[in-house]
């Protein structure tokens, strides 16, 4: 494919190739749409391919091509919206690492100082969720739940290796069925093509902040197709193509399912140059946490023995974790944002965590305020050109993500401000504006709520649930599950975070770190953590050794036997690893003194990686005890 100048360029040739392709090879089905069909002038000339290079099927066509080209080259079809005023259109939008904590319309301690009035707009005049969950706290995991409606152990994308073949892209697969124009714009993540959808322009894995590259249909295999943004940040130029694609791209005598997809504010974060001055002279307001690690937090698991493993399980803000800290990796990233000449040796435990914090947070929430004033643009468009109200608007990130609570960067954790999802929803026509709802949904429920707004049916594979009923009448069906299931299985990965499963109720958290690979190797210690989530919002207090709530830890254990049944996560996966889930499950005296013996085995093992200098080590495969 030719290399084009801007992405406008490139959408508008595919786009108008397509279109004259469709004409000459389903002559009758295209020509049938063309009385309802209005032209208009495009805003680019483009050129056409050279017919060489199309496969001997097309050259059988291309004189009919070539003649309609030459009419039709300077032209875009748009067609009269006759179909989408039955049926919404669906705009799935999903920012990467988003806590719904980094929202103002969830009233954090952010809320003041970072608004969102954009996103804040979606609960004004729709609905917001506060107990949405992810069933796995980490990127390609969760996107994998909401492209096919199932959980992790059914669709197989345990972890960063995560993808999902063409051919069982569902959401992608049942929207086109239905009738609807699929996109699929910005992040993608799942490593294979996005071929399920009509149209795609994807980032190639994270993609870059700066000068963006991203992978489109066209005559050389996937991923070798690539347009280029030069000169432009990520997050304006996925906006540019999505309103690009909506002006020329979408075939509107269809509704549209549009996933737009950010990268921001994934780490490590930069933001567009004109945000570099927003939050420069603010104190970001700080979690208590950060500071205080009550004696109550955390289990062995997270602590170890005697609190031996305190720096060395979770990455810190601060010079907690000496392999991986903000403290030792944002200085030289960001050093406008430390003193000139920044030593952390000449500066206390205080003062680097702080430094390290605001850094942190600011470069964060400068890519968040990009997303936010992204979306005031798309929403604009949307409303200038007729269709905001007649489109399901959904936004959300892929995960949450911790923002210094507890000392904690990252996701991965089933720690709230990383297991809840951000999850906005407006769509007047039939959702009231102003609701707020405790109802717990989870990832894998997003993709049959939306095929239930497209009046279609949910195919038998998909695990989740429809939640459309409760949005239209406000109602909590009465056998709607209570627990939402999670489990992180990429043990000890890049952020030290051990490997664990839990539910969440609406009002508790049961967690059980059994602290092992896939292969039962790699072992951490096992242990087990219970929140109030009423009494303690913020996770400060495990209550499972509790005698008082004796009775309540072993209710939720069986709730938990019971939610991995509903879901079918029987540990036949990853049998290994099975057998370890089992034997600490019970947690009795003998199951205490082996996790106590674990924790030193597994310090001594990591004194011995960080002393031979390993940073970057295997973890989550192999079964070395
Ligand atoms: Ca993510």
């Amino acid at each position: 494919m030719p290399v084009f100048p801007n992405a406008t360029l490139a959408f508008r040739y595919y786009h108008q190739y397509t279109v004259l392709e469709s004409i000459v090879l389903h002559p009758k089905r295209s020509f049938q749409n063309l009385p309802v069909m209005k032209m208009r002038k495009t805003q680019a000339t483009v050129k056409l391919p050279n017919p060489d290079s199309l496969t001997t099927n097309r050259k059988t066509v291309m004189p009919y091509l070539k003649t309609i080209t030459t009419t039709m080259a300077l032209l875009v079809i748009t067609a009269t919206p006759c179909l989408a005023a039955e049926r919404p259109n669906i705009l799935y939008i999903m920012s990467d690492d988003h806590a719904a904590h980094g929202i103002s319309a969830y009233g954090s301690r952010l809320a003041k100082i970072a608004p969102t009035p954009n996103i804040d707009r979606l609960a004004k005049e729709g609905a917001l969720f506060t107990n949405a969950f992810c069933t796995n706290s980490i990127c390609s995991p969760s996107r994998a739940c909401v492209l096919t409606g199932q959980y992790n152990h059914v669709n197989g994308s345990f972890d960063l290796g995560g993808r999902v073949l063409p051919g069982k892209q569902m959401l992608a697969i049942e929207m086109g069925k239905a009738g609807y124009h699929t996109a699929m714009i910005g992040k993608w993540h799942l490593k294979v093509e996005p071929a399920d959808f009509q149209y795609y322009c994807v980032l190639p894995g994270q993609g870059k902040y700066h000068n963006p590259e991203f992978r489109v249909r066209g005559d050389k295999p996937w991923g070798k197709n690539l347009i280029k943004f030069d000169g432009k940040h990520s997050t304006d130029a996925i906006t540019d193509l999505t309103l690009d694609w909506l002006q020329a791209g979408w075939e509107q005598d269809k509704p549209f399912f549009l996933m737009h997809h950010y990268k921001a504010p994934h780490d490590y974060f930069d933001n567009a140059p004109r945000y570099e001055s927003y939050l420069a002279d603010v104190n970001i307001p700080e979690p208590d946490t950060l500071w205080k690690r009550g004696a109550q937090f955390g289990s062995i698991a997270t602590r170890g023995a005697d609190d031996e493993l305190i720096p060395h399980i979770g990455t810190s803000i601060g010079s907690r974790n000496p392999r991986r800290s903000y403290l030792r990796d944002l200085p030289s990233r960001y050093p406008d944002e430390f003193p000139p000449n920044f030593d952390s040796a000449n500066h206390t435990y205080e003062e680097n965590t702080r430094l390290a914090y605001n850094a942190y947070l600011k470069k964060y929430l400068r890519c968040v305020k990009g997303v936010d004033d992204n979306l005031g643009r798309l929403f604009k468009y949307l409303e200038d050109s007729g269709q905001l109200d007649n489109t399901v608007i959904i936004y959300t990130g892929d995960q949450g993500f911790m923002l210094g609570e507890h000392d904690y960067q990252d996701k991965r954790w089933m720690y709230e401000e990383s297991q809840r999802m951000p999850f906005l929803v407006r769509y007047p026509k039939t959702v009231k504006a102003g609701q707020r709802f405790d109802t717990i949904i989870e990832n894998v429920d997003y993709g049959p709520t939306m095929l239930d707004f497209a009046s279609t049916e949910i195919p038998d594979s998909v695990q989740g649930r429809s939640f459309k009923s409760l949005l239209e009448t406000g109602k909590e069906a009465d056998d709607w599950k209570q627990t939402a299931y999670y489990r992180y299985w990429m043990h000890m990965a890049h952020h030290d975070n051990p490997a664990h499963l839990g539910i969440r109720t609406k009002t508790h958290k049961l967690i059980y770190y059994y602290g092992c690979n896939y292969d039962g190797g790699y072992q951490t210690p096992p242990g087990w953590e219970l929140y109030d989530l009423v009494a303690d919002p913020h996770e400060t207090r495990n209550l499972y050794h509790d005698p008082t709530h004796a009775e309540l830890a072993a209710d939720l254990k069986r709730q938990l036997a019971d939610t991995r049944v509903r879901v079918g996560d029987d540990g036949t996966h990853y049998p290994a690893c099975e057998v370890i889930v089992q034997q600490f499950w019970d947690y009795d005296k003998t199951d205490q003194d082996n996790a106590r013996e674990i924790s030193h085995q597994y310090l001594q093992r990591r004194l011995d990686e960080l002393k031979a200098g390993k940073r970057n080590i295997q973890t989550f495969r192999g079964n070395v005890k």
